[in-house]
């Protein structure tokens, strides 16, 4: 009787701090989870993210990263977006960032909320708290399943009944231990809208990401060339993607407002191509300061514009990428060869004659070399 007092306690402390979803669970029964992860880096699913396989015995069971764990409170705060972002795509002389980051960094904002939270538990019950949001070796979807916020939809997804699956998660490991709540099951039926609107098809099977074919990792994790395959596919997409969220039927149930779209950024709405092509290192800084996209760095952001341009058809960029194939970055310029070969292919064959046999890294010659052949 006093544990559900208690929780309904931090149940309402919660709500008053912004979060939308609240669940709490016990670490036990994650076995299934461990398996899991040990396939996706078996499969070597996760690509260059060597820092999932350099810590998968930590991720593989929550109790690994803090031994006297016992219970996690998971907390989710909606960002669903008010139009539906599939049409976006379409206006391909503009960038689209997927909608998680055109705010203001998520993980700052969370992790103070959950720091607040935390310190009222302590107020109520002496105990031991950790706070976490995203980048700490933790599974915090199985976890969000588990306390019972939803249930993880056939992109592996937390998709909830209220907010469909725009939710981000956040969780407060502590000492105590709590019974657990009741589990909710997956409500995704024959549904398979996620996986077939996969651009890349990385949804290899319903509950299973193969994330080296994921546009959010491509645009946001993977650190080197991208294959020429994935770049049409990429489309106008320079941070993120959002598709296989924004066709699932339980966004119809989506509340749509949320605390954390106070920190939404305008300028990030679909912003110009033409503008970042001029963009310089220091303006790239300047503009992309506090939000997720600072972190990509400059030559990868500029990688990815360029594929945007390659895909936008819009000729008045010619020059803008021009200049590109003078850049001292070997990522840059093989992806602005690659764009002048998508816009105009007599000005590519001209650019080569010149530039080929100066051309010293590998890369950007293969991009001057397999242009005739595609
Ligand atoms: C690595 C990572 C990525 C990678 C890999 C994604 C992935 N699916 O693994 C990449 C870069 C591709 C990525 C992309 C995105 N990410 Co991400 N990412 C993470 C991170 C850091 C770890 C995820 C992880 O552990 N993956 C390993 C795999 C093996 O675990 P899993 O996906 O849970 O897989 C389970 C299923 O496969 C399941 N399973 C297998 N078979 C079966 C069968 C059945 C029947 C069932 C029920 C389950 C099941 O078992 C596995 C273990 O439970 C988390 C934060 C965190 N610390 O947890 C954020 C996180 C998952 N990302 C998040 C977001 C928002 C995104 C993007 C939407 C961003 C964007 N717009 O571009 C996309 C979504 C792409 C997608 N469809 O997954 C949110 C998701 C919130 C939510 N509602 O679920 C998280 C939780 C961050 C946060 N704190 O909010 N991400
Ligand atoms: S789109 Fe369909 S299959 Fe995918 S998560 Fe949503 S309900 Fe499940």
């Amino acid at each position: 009787m006093y544990q559900k007092h208690f929780i309904e306690e931090i149940k309402t402390k919660s709500a008053e701090l912004g979060f939308d979803e609240f669940g709490i669970t016990n670490l036990e029964n994650f076995e299934f989870n461990s398996s899991k992860i040990k396939e996706f880096i078996n499969n070597n699913y996760h690509g260059e993210m060597h820092w999932m396989k350099d810590k998968l015995e930590i991720r593989s069971d929550p109790k690994n990263i803090w031994s006297k764990a016992k219970s996690a409170i998971v907390l989710g705060i909606n960002y669903g977006p008010t139009n539906n972002p599939l049409k976006d795509l379409k206006k391909v002389k503009r960038g689209y960032i997927s909608i998680y980051s055109r705010r203001k960094d998520y993980h700052k904002i969370i992790k103070s909320k959950l720091k607040v939270l935390a310190r009222y538990i302590q107020k109520i019950e002496s105990s031991q708290v950790k706070v976490f949001v995203d980048t700490a070796p933790l599974m915090e979807k199985p976890l969000a399943s588990s306390a019972g916020l939803g249930w993880q939809g056939k992109h592996t997804n937390l998709v909830s009944r209220n907010y469909g699956s725009w939710l981000f998660l956040g969780i407060i490991l502590t000492n105590i231990y709590f019974r657990n709540e009741t589990k909710i099951k997956s409500n995704c039926g024959t549904c398979s809208k996620c996986i077939e609107v996969c651009p890349t098809q990385a949804i290899i099977k319903p509950y299973s990401l193969d994330a080296r074919r994921c546009i959010s990792y491509l645009t946001i994790e993977h650190k080197t060339h991208i294959q020429k395959d994935f770049r049409k596919k990429i489309g106008n997409r320079i941070f993120g993607c959002d598709d296989c969220l924004a066709v699932c039927p339980w966004n119809k149930f989506a509340k749509k407002y949320s605390d954390i779209k106070l920190s939404y950024i305008k300028k990030l709405d679909m912003p110009n191509l033409k503008t970042f092509l001029s963009f310089s290192e220091n303006d790239f800084i300047v503009y992309f300061i506090g939000t997720p996209i600072r972190r990509l760095g400059y030559n990868r952001f500029m990688r990815n514009v360029l594929i945007a341009v390659a895909n936008s058809k819009d000729l008045s960029l010619i020059d803008y990428v021009l200049k590109k194939l003078d850049s001292r970055n070997e990522l840059i310029r093989a992806m602005a060869v690659w764009a002048l070969f998508c816009l105009n292919k007599s000005r590519f064959f001209l650019e080569k004659k010149k530039r080929l046999d100066l051309e010293e890294f590998y890369y950007v010659r293969q991009e001057w070399l397999n242009g005739e052949y595609n």
